[in-house]
């Protein structure tokens, strides 16, 4: 059965989907991790692109996401989405709504550009430091809520990168959708 949430472990750089999610950061310059895999595959064209989108928007705050073709890659777009910075204490709970934009913003682009199939990587989980298993409760449940009410989008793929990902991954999608029939 297809379904519309679902998790592989992988190479984001990859999938030949409508659009593919960066991990960006605020001056939308590549950077190490799924940024520098993303710009290295797509080449380029796609650091003229995010120079672009710099200059006419300025920086991307966190928590917000901008849109650019995809270059080389087999993916049409990449959407940049800004996760902030993990800290711990009074800030965490920011940190947390902030994540949750992340993934509601790039789905809005994806919704306003008539996308489809969009895959995510695990924001703000590696340079960035978010507690991994918080960050895919966050990812999950602002996934399954938007899809909810959003019948353009036909699937979300989480891609983890790691065997611990992918099995964080795995065990939050049964605890969060469960019960969702229409979603898994
Ligand atoms: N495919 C899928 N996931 C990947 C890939 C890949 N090819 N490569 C890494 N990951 P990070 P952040 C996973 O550090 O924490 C960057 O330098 C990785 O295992 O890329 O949001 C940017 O330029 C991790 O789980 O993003 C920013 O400055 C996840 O992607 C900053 O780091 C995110 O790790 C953003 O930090």
């Amino acid at each position: 059965m297809h379904k519309r949430i679902m998790m592989i472990k992988g190479d984001i750089t990859h999938l030949p989907v409508d659009a593919i999610v960066n991990a960006a950061r605020t001056s939308l310059r590549s950077g190490g991790g799924v940024s520098g895999a993303i710009h290295r595959a797509a080449g380029p064209k796609l650091k003229k692109l995010c120079q672009q989108q710099r200059h006419q928007q300025g920086a991307c705050p966190t928590g917000h996401a901008v849109i650019t073709d995809a270059g080389n890659l087999p993916s049409r777009k990449v959407i940049h989405a800004v996760g902030p910075v993990w800290r711990w204490g009074w800030r965490a709970t920011l940190k947390q709504s902030q994540l949750a934009s992340a993934y509601q913003n790039s789905l809005l682009l994806a919704v306003e550009h008539g996308l489809q199939t969009i895959a995510f990587p695990a924001i703000s989980t590696g340079h960035y430091h978010f507690p991994r298993l918080l960050a895919a409760r966050i990812a999950i449940t602002t996934v399954r809520d938007f899809l909810k009410s959003n019948p353009v989008i036909s699937q979300v793929i989480f891609v983890c990168f790691s065997e611990r990902d992918a099995a964080i991954y795995q065990t939050s999608l049964d605890f969060y959708l469960k019960g969702e029939d229409d979603l898994c």
